[in-house]
């Protein structure tokens, strides 16, 4: 959000400022004060204008409302409707972008890990940073990790049990079984020893029906009913750049929400299949199996867990 608009709401948050005292607060005209209102309200702003501009209200979605408040260095590009915020954030990338968050409420042609489908109707958040982080590509997996990390750190807080199955679907225990509340497609491109961007993509079940998603699937709407989605996306980014900031925490915080370890698994890698118990994961992500003869450390693949032998 331009910063002269961040800081007309910010003056009439809490009470009525005129027009002639906000042009003089931010040094701009008064014509200009009066279109950046009227650009606020066309996204959804509340403002009322009785007596001075006064703000009501912010939208429950969108660009600016999620930048409004939200305490991390990103700017939001928000869609509607769009195929996948993950094929627009790579062409961002493409062209430069750098902490940039393309947001949407609806993805008509989303994809997961290996292409597969991922269904994302209408009140979902479907969201993709792109981010230059200064790290090599052996170390991309702990983006994902920590991307793992903030939502789930996101969905508890709204009081949803999420937990991380090993390398990032986030889950909630229940008495059918795990269900998936949130999945993660990160892609990255970059040279031998830097990254040059990474995108992640987190598409998490908000306020959706489970009638609108595959068998397995479940949502916050399900799990607790509809949370303030602007919120959450301010909240899944805050903790997405705190971890980054302070890569050194990402695994503990992980291993603290991890569903995973402990349990008796089978993981499809490249290499075959591992069956054990998952003890431990290390930087960058690797998980390290017990197999009863041996400790296999996997750094890729499909987890299942199995019910204990
Ligand atoms: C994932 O893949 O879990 C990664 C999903 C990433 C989606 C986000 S949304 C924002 C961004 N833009 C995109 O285009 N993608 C990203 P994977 O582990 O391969 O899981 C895919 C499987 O999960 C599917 O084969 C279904 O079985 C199941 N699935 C599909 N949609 C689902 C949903 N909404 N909720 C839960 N499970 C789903």
């Amino acid at each position: 959000m331009n910063d002269t608009r961040r800081a007309v709401l910010e003056a009439i948050d809490g009470q009525a400022v005129s027009g002639a005292d906000l042009a003089e607060r931010l040094d701009v005209t008064r014509a200009a004060i009066w279109k950046h209102v009227e650009a606020l309200r066309e996204e959804g702003f509340v403002i009322d204008s009785d007596d001075g501009y006064r703000l009501e209200s912010v939208p429950e979605f969108g660009a600016s409302a999620v930048e409004y408040g939200l305490d991390a260095p990103f700017e939001i590009e928000y869609h509607d409707s769009i195929g996948s915020t993950n094929d627009r954030a790579r062409e961002a990338a493409g062209e430069g972008a750098d902490h940039l968050v393309v947001l949407a409420d609806e993805q008509t042609g989303s994809r997961g890990r290996l292409d597969r489908e991922w269904y994302a109707p209408s009140g979902g958040i479907w969201v993709s940073p792109v981010l230059r982080p200064t790290i090599p590509p052996a170390n991309a997996p702990l983006v994902t990790l920590a991307a793992a990390v903030a939502t789930t750190t996101a969905a508890r807080e709204a009081g949803v049990d999420a937990r991380i199955k090993w390398p990032n679907d986030v889950l909630v225990p229940t008495a059918e079984g795990d269900k998936k509340l949130a999945g993660i497609l990160t892609e990255m491109e970059g040279e031998a020893d830097r990254v040059s961007w990474v995108v992640v993509g987190i598409g998490i079940n908000a306020n959706v029906d489970i009638g609108q998603l595959p068998d397995g699937a479940t949502s916050i709407r399900e799990q607790v009913g509809d949370i303030d989605r602007r919120a959450f996306t301010q909240r899944l980014l805050e903790t997405l750049d705190d971890l980054l900031v302070d890569e050194a925490t990402i695994v503990d915080r992980w291993r603290e929400h991890a569903l995973t370890l402990g349990q008796r698994v089978r993981v499809e890698t490249p290499e075959g299949v591992v069956e054990g118990e998952a003890v431990d994961i290390e930087p960058p992500g690797t998980l390290l199996v017990d197999t009863g003869t041996e400790t296999v450390r996997v750094h890729a693949g499909d987890c299942e867990h199995l019910r204990p032998a």
